[in-house]
Order: structure tokens, then sequence, then C-alpha cells
């Protein structure tokens, strides 16, 4: 058993132990091939990094890291200095404000979360998850998309029951959505991605696990209830041991989806997040003496932590996935025809039609505007039909309603993935604010389907839409007041006062 004091002594570059979760570690000659880089860690050297540690890794990420002969074993909790966090003026009134935020049964919407988690999540949090490429053109473009598909609803069809339950990839869902893939659930709220295990047990919902979760992936298998269906989001590590390890593993503990990203060769620019950098740098000297580092810190969170994430990444590589593994493979990120054709083409499951998020390419178009050409495409030189049990189509990113989803459902996705609305949920009510983000989307669905006149999720067809316009991206629409309040544009950059 070691002594805080004792590791106290070694805060150097030369030697540098820290504490996580009351273990000690000999990270010296590990400094230099931190993702993160050096000097996060240096300045946690002969200390507790456990508070900043948290967040961003798994538990397992330094065992897995370091030599066994590294972990230098318990330390004595008594004997430890407190690591004194420093709390931000901005932070310390966010505190204050969750304190006051509104009682759970007050949300209506949504948009809602957002705009709540907006002002009360850790500022780090926000910035990092609602941040979005360049100008967040496509950011936007994404949640405005679906306001250019007006409905054709039919009447008259005895709507005293409708059924909006579904199955995604052969698996069963209550609605025609999942859980997509977000990194660094932490950062919002302790538990981080359980929030979204429970909540998704709860209502029949599918999570997609994301390779960067801030809990570990077994952590987020063993929260979930027996017969819980979960899918796996893979970031193709250029170590191909490493991606054959954790999809095998994935298999092996009963995954039943594999979507592979496709659209980060390399990550976005996400001003918001850049100018929230990530370690130190919140302390001016630290950021003039920048020098040796050799990560450049001031790219933000999600960029220290992707360089494992393999740019060589290409099409002949699918037979290998195909080899490793006999789950479904579906490709997350395709945005035009031609790849999904090519998806199709090697006998893939499916493709998500997806930017991400809006957080890569700026100006790429919506997933549900590249949905109806994917359609007419595919239809034209494959004879494929959509929603199609063989090669899924599914669509992500500004779903804030039900009607969103129905839009793409009858127009040929098989469900639609929502991401950053459950994490506003959970960075403010925790897995109770997810259970009721999808109570919400639950009562919409009902709603909705009556009055479009469809019974059940086959009963949505394109004759119910009209997607005329989705092409045109200068289409004036009403003012979509709970978006607009919510989207906050980028800042500028902050004088620091001297
Ligand atoms: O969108 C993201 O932030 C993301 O996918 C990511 C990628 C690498 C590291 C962290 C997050």
């Amino acid at each position: 058993m070691l002594s805080g004091k004792e590791v106290a002594t070694h805060n150097t570059r030369e030697s540098c132990w820290i504490i996580v979760h009351g273990k000690v570690y000999d990270v010296t000659d590990f400094l230099d091939d931190h993702p993160g880089g050096a000097k996060i860690i240096l300045k946690y050297a002969g200390k507790d990094a456990t508070q900043e540690y948290d967040p961003i890794h798994p538990p397992n990420a330094i065992t897995d890291n370091l030599a066994p002969e590294k972990h230098l074993g318990d330390v004595q909790a008594d004997t430890v200095q407190k690591v004194e966090i420093i709390i931000s003026d901005q932070d310390k009134a966010r505190r204050q404000l969750f304190e006051q935020r509104p009682p759970l049964q007050e949300i209506l919407n949504l948009h809602d979360f957002e705009a709540i988690g907006r002002q009360i999540m850790p500022e780090k949090a926000w910035a990092y998850y609602s941040s979005a490429a360049d100008d967040e053109i496509t950011n936007r473009e994404n949640h405005a998309a679906y306001q250019r598909i007006w409905f054709r609803p039919r009447i008259m069809r005895n709507m005293t029951t409708v059924d909006f339950s579904s199955s995604i990839l052969g698996q069963k869902t209550s609605m025609p959505i999942y859980i997509s893939a977000t990194a660094l659930g932490k950062l919002g709220h302790p538990d981080g991605e359980l929030n979204l295990t429970r909540a998704a047990a709860k209502h029949g919902i599918i999570q997609m696990i994301p390779t960067l979760a801030s809990c570990s992936f077994d952590e987020i298998v063993d929260a979930a209830q027996p017969g819980q269906t979960q899918f796996l989001q893979l970031y193709v590590n250029k170590d191909r041991e490493i991606t054959k390890r954790i999809v095998q593993h994935a298999e092996k503990r009963g995954v039943k989806g594999l979507f592979i990203t496709v659209d980060a060769p390399q990550l976005g620019r996400r001003e918001k997040d850049m100018r929230m950098k990530f370690d130190a740098e919140s302390d001016p000297s630290e950021v003039s003496k920048s020098g040796s580092d050799k990560v450049d810190r001031s790219q933000g969170a999600a960029r220290a932590i992707s360089s494992f994430i393999d740019p060589g990444l290409q099409w002949s590589d699918l037979p290998w996935f195909k080899s490793i593994t006999k789950m479904p493979l579906i490709l997350k990120g395709v945005q035009c025809w031609e790849d999904a054709q090519e998806a199709y083409d090697q006998g893939l499951a499916g493709v998500v039609l997806s930017n991400h998020g809006g957080r890569q390419l700026d100006f790429a178009r919506s997933g549900v505007e590249v949905l109806t050409e994917v359609v007419k495409h595919l239809g034209e030189q494959r004879g494929l039909t959509f929603p199609n049990e063989k090669f899924q189509l599914y669509v992500d990113g500004g779903v804030r309603r039900a009607t969103d989803v129905l839009k793409a459902v009858a127009l040929g996705a098989t469900a639609v993935g929502i991401g950053r609305p459950f994490i506003y949920a959970f960075s403010s009510y925790g897995a109770e604010g997810v259970d009721q983000a999808l109570t919400i989307l639950r009562d919409e669905f009902e709603m909705n389907m009556r009055l479009l006149g469809a019974k059940t999720i086959k009963d949505v067809v394109p004759a119910m839409v009209d997607a005329s316009n989705i092409g045109l991206h200068l289409v004036s629409v009403p003012s979509d007041a709970l978006y607009d309040t919510n989207y906050e544009s980028l800042q500028h950059a902050k004088l620091r006062s001297i």
C-alpha cells in the first residue's frame, strides 16, 4: 500500500505517477503516447486524476494501455491530498440553475430538454455535444429538411387502436427509432451511457453503444436487461487486431448489429468545442507554453481522443469485416446513392444515411434528403423497394418529433436514429429524463399515427408525404421557434481578462 505522500514525489516528466480510482500508475513512459497529450497528465503528476479521467475514459482504458509492471498498487485513501478542481464562475452559475430545473412533468417535447440542458449542463459538455462542423449549416439543415416534407393524411380508417412497433435488423422495437451512438456520456452525467441503457430497457428501444463511450463496453452490456437489444458503433482502429478484438468481443456479448462509422477519416472542426479546450488551457499560462506537446490540444475534446481512427478505411476492407463476424454489417455515414448501392452490392445489411449530426463535412445534405435519392436510384438500378428487410435504410440527424420519424419511414427508412436529444435529457435528469423523452415520443407517435390514418408502421406509405421540395434548399418555412431558441450560434472569441 502506497502513501499519498510518496506518490506526490513522482510529479515530474522524469517520474510521473498518477492515482485513478485509488490505484497508482507509473505513466512516465506513456506520457508521449497519450492520445490527449502529455500536458494534461502532467497537470496531475503525483496527484489524484480521477475526476479529470472519468468523463473521457472508460474505466479500463488505463489498465488496458499500461504494462502490468506500471500498475503500482493501491494508495492509502486518507493520505491522498484532495485535488482542488477549479470550477469556473460560469459552471457555478450553471450548478445553481441545475437545482432550479423544472420538474420532469413540465417537459413537453424534446426541444425542452435541449433548452434546459443548454443552460444547466457543464459548459464543456454543452460545447462538446452541441457543437457541429464549421458554420454549422448542415447541423441546422438536418432539422430544416424535415420542414420541406408535408403530410397527406388519410381519413375515416378506424383509428381506435394504433401500433407503431417495428423491427430493426430483425430485432423488435416499440417505435421505429433507436438511440444513436454519441461519445463521452459522462461529460453530461456521472452515469453516462448507462442512463440510456436503463431507459431503453424500459421502453423496448435499441441502444447503439458508441466506441468512445465513457462507460466501458462491458458495463453498458452488463446494465442491459435479459433480452434487451444493443448494437455497436465502431470506429475502425489503425491496428486491425484491436478492432477485431472489439468486434468479436461484442458479438460474444450478444450485440446484434455492427454499425461501422464511415464519415470520419478525419474529425470535423467543431469550433464551439475547440474554444472550450479540454485541459489546462483555461489557465492562460499553460496555453502559451504548448511547445513540446505533440498533440494539438487546441482542437477540443473529440480530436484529442480520435487519433486512433484509421483514415485509410476503404471498400476493400469489407470482406475482412465479414470474415471476423457474423453480425449484420451496416455503414454509418453514407451520403449519396452511389455509396448506398456499393454497400448493397457488397452484401451489407444496410446503411445509415447520416452526416454525423452535422459534425463532419459542412454542407453535407441531410440524411432524409439522401434517403429520397437512395430509394429512387436503388429502385431503378437494383429493383429494390423500401423499407426492405434485406437491405435496410436508416436516417439520423435533426430529429426532434415523431412526425420527423414518420416522414422518414414514409419515404422508406426502416428506423431513425436519435442522438443529442437523449444526451440533453440525461444531462439534465439522468435516466428518468431519457424515460420521459421516450414517453413523449411514444405519445407523439400514437397521436400522429391516428391523425395520419396509419394503423401500423406498414401503413405509413410514400403517398402519405409530399417530399417534392426536399432538394430545394432555399424554400422558406414558417419560423421554427422551439428549435431556433435552442440553436446557439458560434461564439466570438472571448477576451481574457488580464
Ligand atoms: O462526433 C464526435 O464527436 C465523434 O464521433 C467523436 C469521434 C472521436 C472522438 C470523440 C468523438
